[in-house]
């Protein structure tokens, strides 16, 4: 029976051809993935003022930006001392929406507290 050298079968055969396949030799190896754009996020800040009750700020932080008692509460005194802060962070058309129930619930019942929505 005639030697045959071993080694992979011509024709490209191969399942798996590795890097030392001379046939891919010079080749670079390259993988098609789909580029996934993570959609940019927006703050949603509220500004202090001098009329706006503290307890119905704290009620805008719980029941808009579903904050519980006690972040609602530090938020609130983050605005009030600093003059501004972030009361959620979302999508741009989630934040507008946000802003702008806080300016109807304000609006309703006569105050001036602001809302606006910035970039992260
Ligand atoms: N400064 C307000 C007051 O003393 C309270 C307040 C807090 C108003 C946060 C607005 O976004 C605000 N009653």
């Amino acid at each position: 029976m005639p030697h045959q050298p071993s080694g992979p079968p011509p024709g490209g055969g191969d399942a798996h051809p590795g890097l030392a396949d001379p046939r891919r030799r010079g080749a670079v190896a390259t993988r098609t993935r789909q580029k996934v754009s993570r959609p940019q996020r927006y703050k949603v800040l509220l500004f202090n003022d001098d009329y706006t009750p503290m307890e119905f700020v704290v009620a805008i932080l719980e029941q808009i930006f579903a904050k519980g008692p006690s972040e609602a509460t530090q938020i609130m005194l983050q605005i009030h001392n600093g003059g501004l802060g972030v009361a959620g962070v979302y999508v741009l058309e989630v934040a507008e929406t946000k802003v702008a129930s806080v300016h109807r619930e304000a609006e309703d019942r006569g105050y001036p507290l602001r809302a606006g929505v910035e970039k992260e």
